[in-house]
């Protein structure tokens, strides 16, 4: 059977959660995490959702069964989750007969000037990197490192923002026949981490070359892409007020209703909506959209990933989505509880589970199959691996909890958690020629490469 949350795990981060309850403040400040509370004058957003904690679900089913709400759930302990919800999506939650205890909300910056546009994260955020800085980055990195690095434009967000895919290879220019490995982040507008975590990939794997020992022959031998920002129009949104807003989906209007967006990582086009894993109300966190692949951004990056089949063959064989947070390592399926049937044999999901909990060995964080936390359907790694048959990861990167700041935590972290999967990232790096080596089944499974 599935593995169980780890007790060690739950039990510290019941204990954590409880003390984060009882002074949620203190708690947080004491770890680090920016002040909470709304500063004299902010101007309060009616509109943005709130993280509640809300104890009784203590199984996946019931954690499911919380989701079908349209609520997004964020941390999972033994007895209880963090979830985001706005008030409609609160009150069904409470209508399922648990207790919600409201969290604090991200730290609340001065007001902007009325209808002023942030230019940049606020203060203690500056180090993350808006979408014209991540930009500007990279560009400055393709341009020192032009023999490594080259960057594609593979379509545009719904607001016409650029989507770019990174490859970093030796002999970049050409497409040799290298095993490929995919890298994406930024689905969920709030999870700005994760584009630091593509940032740092960037950086890293062309800084390093020719100096790293691993760096260089995984660059000699691998071509890698990077698709550093899935949703750079939920990712502006979130930060143009000058306060967080907590928004997770992308920006592209629905028909019939003025609630924006779809949530990215629920329409990918595999089982879409299919088992109670998503929501069908614009209105929700979850919101899967109005037909599979409907974003845009979900369109080209899944155009871009079949437009990687060379010869009949996907290059891509494995990957990592970048998401924010809990620390897991997550594997397919989501839409099922089942670990194995059809589309995931044992061999299948036991290198998944093996890769998985060596990875997360390196980091720290704890290795489950995705659905152990609830039913997800439409999810990226779903359609990578079902569809495309990629081994297909989700990284929840840090915190653990809403204590260390959550989705916001200040960017004196950013250095330390993302260097922190650099060990993962090039473990995953090297056994893409063949990932059922993993499980010592590569003569069965890879002959003749
Ligand atoms: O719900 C999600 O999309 C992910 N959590 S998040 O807080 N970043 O929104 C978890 C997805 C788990 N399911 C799969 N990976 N399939
Ligand atoms: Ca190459
Ligand atoms: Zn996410």
């Amino acid at each position: 059977m599935r593995p169980r949350i780890p007790g060690g795990r739950t039990t510290v981060l019941a204990a954590l959660l409880s003390l984060a309850l009882a002074a949620p403040i203190a708690a947080a400040q004491a770890q680090g995490a920016p002040p909470h509370g709304s500063v004299a004058g902010a101007a309060p957003d009616a509109e943005r959702p709130h993280q509640y904690e809300v104890t009784g679900p203590a199984t996946a089913a019931a954690r499911t069964a919380l989701a079908a709400t349209g609520a997004s759930i964020d941390e999972v302990h033994a007895r209880a989750v963090v979830i985001t919800a706005d008030r409609a999506q609160a009150a069904a939650v409470r209508r399922l007969g648990h207790t919600l205890r409201r969290l604090p909300d991200p730290p609340v910056a001065p007001p902007a000037a009325p209808g002023a546009r942030a230019k940049d994260f606020p203060p203690g955020y500056t180090g993350y990197h808006t979408y014209a800085e991540a930009t500007k980055e990279i560009d400055a990195l393709v341009a020192k490192y032009p023999a490594l690095l080259s960057k594609q434009v593979i379509g545009t967000s719904h607001e016409g923002r650029n989507l770019l895919a990174l490859k970093l290879s030796k002999n970049v220019s050409k497409d040799e026949n290298e095993p490929e490995v995919l890298f994406t982040a930024h689905q969920h507008a709030r999870e700005h981490l994760t584009v630091e975590m593509a940032l740092y990939l960037l950086n890293e794997l062309t800084s390093k070359y020719g100096s790293d020992a691993r760096v260089t022959k995984l660059l000699d031998s691998r071509e890698i892409w990077i698709i550093p920002d899935l949703n750079p129009d939920g990712g502006a949104y979130d930060i143009a007020s000058g306060n967080f807003r907590s928004w997770r989906k992308n920006r592209q209007p629905n028909q019939g209703t003025s609630q924006v967006g779809t949530d990215l990582n629920r329409n990918w086009d595999f089982k879409w909506g299919c088992c109670d894993g998503s929501s069908g109300n614009p209105a929700d966190e979850t919101y899967r959209g109005a037909s599979a692949a409907s974003a845009p951004e979900v369109q080209v990056v899944s155009k871009f990933v079949r437009s990687r089949i060379v010869g009949g063959t996907q290059q891509i064989k494995a990957a990592i989505d970048f998401h924010t947070y809990s620390e897991l390592v997550l594997w397919p399926f989501g839409f099922t509880d089942d670990d194995t049937g059809p589309g995931m044999t044992q061999d299948e999901h036991d290198t998944f589970a093996t890769i998985g909990k060596k990875m997360a060995a390196t980091n720290g964080y704890t290795p489950e199959q995705s659905s152990d936390l609830y039913i997800t359907d439409g999810a990226i790694d779903d359609y990578l691996w079902g569809d495309q048959r990629i081994f297909a990861y989700t990284f929840e990167m840090y915190p653990s909890s809403f204590g260390s700041g959550g989705f916001y935590p200040r960017d004196s972290v950013i250095s330390k958690q993302t260097s922190r999967n650099r060990e993962a990232v090039l473990q995953l790096l090297d056994l893409a020629d063949c990932p059922y080596r993993a499980i010592g089944k590569q003569n069965q499974y890879c002959k003749g490469r």
